[in-house]
């Protein structure tokens, strides 16, 4: 399969509820490998142009003030088909919708506070972690469990 990127971000409610452990230990139970890790207090430009798909919906005001209201803890994550498994362990948009197991549908309750980001396709997942880190802030390591995971 294609090896992926994706950017997962747990949003301000998420450091503020102290959910930072619990949201990174669910993509690095899965197998998921981390290869960028920052927490990061997001200026409002960088805010509009990662959601600027979005800046002509009522809720654009709100989302972008929501998400600089604090810090956020930025992540890169790689793995085969990672981008869509990521956003089925983040659960749907809505935290009422989203599935018991997932991380909305077990942490949060509405969607302007949902805790958590991730790419919606590979192209995003490139050019979001390009939004967010900075030539020399990711890694490439091999983990010792590899071999374990994958056959
Ligand atoms: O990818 P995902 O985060 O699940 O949803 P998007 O449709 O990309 O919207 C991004 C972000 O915007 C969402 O996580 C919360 C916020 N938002 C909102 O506040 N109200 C809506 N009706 C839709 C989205
Ligand atoms: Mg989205």
């Amino acid at each position: 399969e294609q090896v992926e990127e994706t950017y997962i971000m747990v949003k301000p409610d998420g450091v503020q509820r102290g959910l930072v452990g619990e949201i990174i230990s669910r993509f690095e139970k899965k197998g998921f490998k981390l290869i960028g890790l920052k927490l990061f207090q997001c200026p409002k430009d960088l805010a509009e142009e990662h959601y600027k798909d979005l800046n002509s919906k009522p809720f654009f005001p709100k989302l972008i003030e929501y998400i600089t209201s604090g810090p956020v803890v930025c992540m890169a994550w790689e793995g085969a088909g990672v981008v869509a498994s990521a956003r089925k362990l983040i659960g749907s948009t809505d935290p009422l919708q989203a599935e018991p197991g997932t991380i909305r549908g077990d942490l949060a309750v509405q969607t302007g506070r949902n805790v958590v980001h991730g790419s919606d396709s590979p192209e995003n997942g490139k050019r979001e972690i390009g939004l967010w880190f900075k030539e020399g802030e990711l890694c490439q390591w091999t983990p010792a469990q590899a071999q374990w995971l994958r056959e």
